[in-house]
């Protein structure tokens, strides 16, 4: 398992500011990667906002494993406070909707006590906030209705806070990408790196690529097999030259180009053409209950 930290200057930055907003807002939109939906829990969020209501929307799920998305949301959504939706950001059409609908519902209390002590309801504020790359500034085009936000398919895009309005009942924050200084379990990163929350350039994509078939191989046997037609039981490191042969992949003195092979077999997981795949499967002792405890 490769060591991966990414903890860059911008990012403890964002952090101040977002700590700084935190006290403005009612509720926090927190996005995780439907296909690693534990090592894309920021755990700076619970030290900032213990408290807050909190939605977790599960993005890419057109990219992850139905069943297990399944059983994730049932372990996610259980709490007080909380609630948890699972959305394709890019494609659904009722993602205003359900996002509007969902936070309504989470801030409902706050809204009844304002109107208690006569104060008139204003709309209420959410930061939407989670690991880069994870869809926040698409989510935050898709409820403004146009392009405000920049959105790429790499980490790191978004580096200012702003807020946009859904409509006269809610206002969300989009912020940066924030990753936390240290990964307890060296699994979070590599899972980070393979679904394309970290800057490709700081990583060596050999071994997050060799971590990761490890991982695919676990949960979806014969899969790669198939794909890259390989024997059944290849060594990991022999995966990489089927997957430069099976595309092509030489270098100039005809070798196998195996650094492109990692590369390419990353871009072809992250673009789904392995199919609907999940890293992190859900185990009795691994819940969201059980890390919080
Ligand atoms: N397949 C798929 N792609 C998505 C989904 N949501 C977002 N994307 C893509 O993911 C990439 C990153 O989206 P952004 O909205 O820029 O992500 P971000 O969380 O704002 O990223 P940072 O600003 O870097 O933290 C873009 O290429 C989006 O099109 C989704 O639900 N499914
Ligand atoms: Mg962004």
């Amino acid at each position: 398992m490769v060591a991966v930290q990414w903890y860059p200057g911008h990012m403890e930055k964002a952090r101040r500011d977002m700590a700084e907003q935190l006290k403005a807002v009612d509720m926090i939109i927190e996005l995780r990667d439907a296909r690693i939906p534990l090592a894309s829990r920021n755990p700076i969020l619970d030290e900032m906002a213990p408290q807050k209501p909190r939605l977790i929307v599960l993005s890419k799920i057109d990219l992850a494993d139905e069943a297990e998305t399944a059983k994730w949301v049932e372990s996610l959504k259980s709490g007080d406070n909380r609630d948890c939706l699972t959305l394709d950001i890019a494609k659904d059409k009722t993602v205003k909707k359900q996002i509007v609908t969902a936070c309504a519902e989470l801030t409902k209390e706050k809204k009844e006590r304002m109107i208690r002590r006569g104060i008139r309801p204003r709309a209420m504020r959410a930061m939407a906030c989670g690991i880069p790359n994870a869809g926040k500034s698409t989510l935050i085009n898709r409820i403004a209705g146009r392009t405000s936000a920049k959105t790429a398919d790499k980490p790191g895009v978004t580096r200012a806070l702003t807020w946009i309005k859904a409509d006269s009942t809610l206002e969300i924050l989009d912020t940066p990408g924030v990753l936390w200084p240290k990964f307890e379990d060296p699994r979070t990163g590599s899972l980070l790196a393979a679904t394309g929350a970290i800057n490709e350039n700081i990583l060596d994509l050999k071994e997050i690529a060799m971590d990761t078939i490890h991982v695919i191989r676990e949960y979806y046997p014969g899969i790669l097999e198939t794909e890259y037609r390989a024997e059944e039981g290849t060594r990991t490191d022999v995966m990489l030259e089927r997957i430069a042969e099976t595309r092509h992949l030489l270098k100039e003195n005809n070798a196998l180009d195996i650094d492109r092979a990692a590369s390419v077999f990353l871009h072809e997981l992250r673009r789904g053409k392995l199919g609907r795949l999940s890293l992190e499967w859900i185990k009795n002792d691994e819940t969201e209950k059980s890390l919080s405890e």
